[in-house]
């Protein structure tokens, strides 16, 4: 009796959920388990985050429209949380993975599923959400493949069916390659150090390739010829005279014009941070591809994937060029480059033609102001109908500042991307909302959007998604309504600052315009009829995340426009992990008019 009922009941219960999905079948399930373990990527043992016994994480492999559920078994020693970055999680808003924002904390030793749907193509990634834990290394790459049906801007690369071919073949196998900055210091540690010296410490020990690299200690000579023009200019405004033996700009330099005016002790940072460089000679990423012998070319197709907690970086491979085809998953008119910028957050998707078997380099060279170096890893492929090429070192485009080495290299034109098919923009908003961005209160490592740092207790108050309040007013929550536009506008109040990387969690964002000086303006539309030409109306950049423009002498702007139509409690930020932590964030109830109930399975989570 007692089976019969408890067998019933299980069969409604069933039911019930496959009548509300609306494709019939299985979630795709994936398990993650985080642990904290010793390990040493770059040669260097130290204590990080592996997921399910790896770093990077494994890649979460997909088709559009899957259903989805990733259950997440917290073994670290601290709260986490987890974020799937780009994901919109249409009507699943309770999965996107802020603490504070949309769930609780998971505490050591619990679970938490998150179920989502693909109701997008193309490259993602995930990462704790949680302070500034990305940089223990707890991310990984999502692949979602488009629709076989799906329009793709292979076309416009080549008109010959046999190689649109090759290409749609190389897509469907495309490689992420999980480009990192890595530190030796954990995050907690990091942090602890900023508090004790009153500053940022932006300097790290190695780039990763796939969760691959070395410390590489460059001669004060090389590091001497290679300053740029702004590194010169913070070395002069703060009477400096050198980078560090890491490549780095000096905290004292920092102290003096970063955190001018402001509590610094300098002394409470150990030497390793800044200073010392110890190299090491880990094995660095090969990445082998199956080249079919003969004449016949072969593709390959790389998802380029900027974990970073802290840089901006240039990524080449030596000899080839690259076709970009999608941006931040979605497709775009392809643009061929010898190089392309990521910052944190940034994806793209990159064709490559193999013409030449050999080995080639594979550079990600930071292009970030306070450090100089730059992590390597090999493309190598063979003919199996040759003999194998001489062994020779590959050409590079681009010089270990990121600089072009000869003139016919082309850089990834962001301002000239154009979405592939188009995607419309609506010419009016209905609603501005002034971002002020500046280093805020009495410590030059808090950030603030709207002149206020978020406070770092929401992440632990109930979910804002659980109990909407559309009347709060602490000057970091932005209200929209359902159906509406919505225009951004951040500005750089206070300099020399640098670019921040901002993310808005819960959909993609067009980038309007952006310039130098003041955004005196009340709108847009005020804006634009006296500065025309600083807007793109038409055809604007559609991503994820921008970057704000440097602001090194001056005030900067940036305007971006989104159309609500995403219910949820959504997270809108600056991804360098150390501005994160120190407060530069807002949060955002969009839609809140048709935000929908959340389940009791998450209201409840403990
Ligand atoms: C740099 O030196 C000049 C001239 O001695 C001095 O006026 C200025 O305050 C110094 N700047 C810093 C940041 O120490
Ligand atoms: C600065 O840091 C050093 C090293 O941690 C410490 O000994 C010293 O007391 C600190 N000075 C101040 C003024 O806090
Ligand atoms: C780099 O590119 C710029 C712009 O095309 C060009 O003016 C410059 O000469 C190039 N640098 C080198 C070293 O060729
Ligand atoms: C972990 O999360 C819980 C619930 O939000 C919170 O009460 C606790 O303070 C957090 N622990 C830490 C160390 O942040
Ligand atoms: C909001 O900003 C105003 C003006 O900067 C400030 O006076 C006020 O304290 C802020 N409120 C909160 C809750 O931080
Ligand atoms: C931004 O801060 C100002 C106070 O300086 C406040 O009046 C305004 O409401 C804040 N904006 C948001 C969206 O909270
Ligand atoms: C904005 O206003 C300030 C002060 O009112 C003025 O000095 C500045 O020139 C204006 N900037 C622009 C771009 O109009
Ligand atoms: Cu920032």
């Amino acid at each position: 009796m007692w089976f019969r009922q408890c067998l019933s009941v299980l069969v409604v219960a069933w039911a019930a959920t496959a009548a509300t999905t609306d494709r019939p079948g299985k979630p795709k399930t994936f398990e993650l388990t985080f642990t904290w373990e010793k390990h040493a990527p770059d040669g260097f043992k130290k204590e990080m985050i592996l997921t399910n016994g790896k770093f990077p994480g494994p890649v979460l492999e997909l088709n559009h429209g899957d259903d989805v559920e990733v259950t997440v078994r917290n073994k670290l020693p601290f709260n986490t949380t987890v974020h799937f970055h780009g994901i919109e999680m249409l009507n699943t808003p309770w999965s996107d993975g802020v603490p504070g924002l949309s769930q609780r904390s998971i505490l050591p030793g619990k679970s938490f599923v998150y179920r989502w749907k693909a109701t997008q193509a193309g490259s993602y990634w995930y990462h704790s959400h949680h302070r500034s834990q990305l940089n223990d290394g707890m991310y990984g790459p999502i692949v979602i493949h488009p629709k076989a049906g799906a329009a793709r801007p292979f076309a416009k690369i080549s008109n010959k069916d046999k190689v649109i071919r090759a290409m749609e073949k190389a897509e469907a196998e495309v490689k992420p390659l999980v480009l990192s900055d890595h530190r030796h210091v954990t995050s907690e540690r990091g942090w602890d150090i900023n508090v004790a010296s009153g500053l940022e410490t932006p300097c790290f020990d190695s780039i990763l390739i796939n969760g691959k690299g070395r410390v590489d200690c460059w001669a004060p000579e090389k590091i001497a010829s290679l300053l740029t023009a702004e590194q010169r200019l913070f070395l002069q405004l703060g009477n400096g005279t050198a980078f560090t033996a890491k490549g780095c700009l000096p905290a004292s330099i920092i102290a003096a014009v970063q955190a001018r005016g402001k509590v610094t002790n300098v002394s409470a940072i150990p030497p390793e941070i800044f200073d010392q460089c110890t190299p090491t000679n880990a094995p660095r990423e090969v990445i082998k591809v199956n080249k079919k012998g003969g004449d016949e070319t072969t593709w390959v197709a790389f998802d380029l994937i900027g974990t970073f907690g802290l840089i901006t970086g240039v990524f080449s491979i030596d000899e080839h060029p690259m076709y970009i085809y999608a941006v931040d998953g979605d497709y775009i008119e392809p643009q061929q480059v010898e190089a392309v910028s990521l910052t944190n957050g940034d994806r793209y998707s990159v064709l490559v033609e193999l013409t030449k078997p050999g080995d080639y380099t594979m550079r990600m060279v930071s292009l970030t102001m306070p450090q100089m170096f730059t992590g390597t890893a090999t493309l190598s492929y063979r003919d199996p109908k040759k003999p194998a090429p001489p062994t020779k070192e590959s050409v590079p485009y681009v010089s270990d500042v990121g600089l072009n080495l000869t003139a016919s290299v082309r850089f990834f034109d962001q301002a000239k991307m154009k979405a592939f098919p188009p995607a419309p923009i609506s010419q009016t908003a209905q609603q501005t909302v002034k971002v002020a961005m500046r280093v805020a209160g009495p410590f030059s490592y808090n950030w603030a959007l709207n002149d206020t740092v978020y406070p770092m207790a929401l992440d632990d108050a109930t979910p804002l998604l659980f109990r909407p309040d559309p009347e709060r007013n602490n000057n970091v929550t932005i209200t929209t309504k359902s159906g509406t536009w919505v225009d951004l506008i951040f500005q750089a109040v206070n300099f020399p600052m640098p670019p921040h990387p901002i993310h808005k969690h819960g959909n993609k964002m067009y980038l309007l315009g952006q310039g130098n000086g003041l955004f005196n303006w009340s709108s847009v539309a005020e804006a634009a009829k006296v500065i025309p030409a600083s807007f793109n109306f038409v055809d604007p950049p559609r991503r994820d995340g921008f970057s704000t423009p440097a602001a090194l002498q001056g005030p900067s702007w940036m305007a971006v426009r989104y159309h609500v139509n995403n219910p949820g409690a959504w997270l809108l930020h600056c991804h360098q992990q150390s501005h994160l932590q120190g407060g530069m964030s807002m949060a955002i109830q969009d839609g809140v008019d048709k935000w929908v109930t959340v389940p009791k399975e998450y209201l409840n989570y403990k």
